[in-house]
């Protein structure tokens, strides 16, 4: 799918606050926000045009805008974020995309977060997460369904979100981490497997045939090189510690 578009949010003063189970440490605000930058730029030198939303007091999570929503070519699915310390981010998003695309939500008793969601190959795969729940997945499902998009359920069971362990590199072709790798849902695709050790660079995004990777994973770069993409790799250190990558921090459409 190509983008146009991207809608991102600055990361507040107490995103050090945010769920995490990296066990890293605290993000460092300078550093976290130097690198959030670096990411936005990144993105408008793709030529994406990049809304950026202020951040948003009470909502350390709130930068990681991905969870927040859903963006199909046809509609914007506004998410039930899993954490009910994230629930209330969407009420920002939802008039961001309103300017877009159609809205449709996810209701309860369903929870999704747009992190479990991975579009590749014109499939949507959904992850069944601690923060996706079956109803959720399956709304979002019969929602994509009704466009005529194919969807799958994942169960994920290891990593946050489906996207922690699998990603779109174009076309047919996924980054994946071997725990993944031999799951029969991704059979007719493309694996460039991670090397034990550098599962965090599974996530990696791409933007209209260029690969933004994270730095310092040096083997999933070489992986990457191979593919003839050409590759943009950021320092996302800040990030990680608060369990984030690099699709979490946009929402692309
Ligand atoms: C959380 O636990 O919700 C955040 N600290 C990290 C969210 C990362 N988002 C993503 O992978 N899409």
């Amino acid at each position: 799918m190509e983008f146009s578009r991207a809608l991102v949010r600055v990361p507040g003063r107490d995103a050090g606050d945010g769920l995490t189970t990296a066990g890293l440490g605290r993000p460092d605000l300078s550093r976290l926000l130097a690198q959030h930058a670096a990411y936005v730029e990144a993105l408008h030198s793709l030529g994406l045009e990049v809304n950026v939303l202020p951040a948003s007091p009470g909502y350390p999570d709130a930068y990681f805008v991905e969870d927040t929503a859903v963006v199909t070519p046809e509609v914007a699915v506004i998410a039930r974020p899993g954490a009910l310390s994230r629930r209330g981010e969407v009420l920002a998003i939802e008039p961001a995309l309103a300017a877009h695309k159609p809205i449709v939500r996810i209701e309860s008793p369903g929870t999704l977060d747009g992190g479990d969601v991975l579009f590749a190959g014109g499939r949507f795969f959904i992850g069944l997460t601690d923060r996706t729940n079956e109803s959720g997945a399956g709304q979002l499902g019969r929602i994509v369904e009704a466009h005529g998009r194919p969807w799958t359920a994942v169960p994920v069971g290891e990593g946050l979100h489906l996207k922690s362990s699998l990603n779109t590199l174009g076309g047919m072709a996924l980054a994946i981490t071997s725990a993944f790798s031999a799951r029969e849902e991704f059979r007719g695709y493309e694996l460039i497997v991670l090397d034990p050790g550098e599962e965090y660079a599974a996530n990696v995004l791409w933007i209209n045939g260029t690969l933004l990777i994270p730095a310092g994973f040096p083997r999933a770069r070489e992986k990457y090189k191979r593919l003839g993409l050409p590759i943009v790799e950021l320092d996302m250190s800040e990030m990680r510690k608060m369990d984030g990558g690099l699709t979490c921090l946009s929402l692309r459409f």
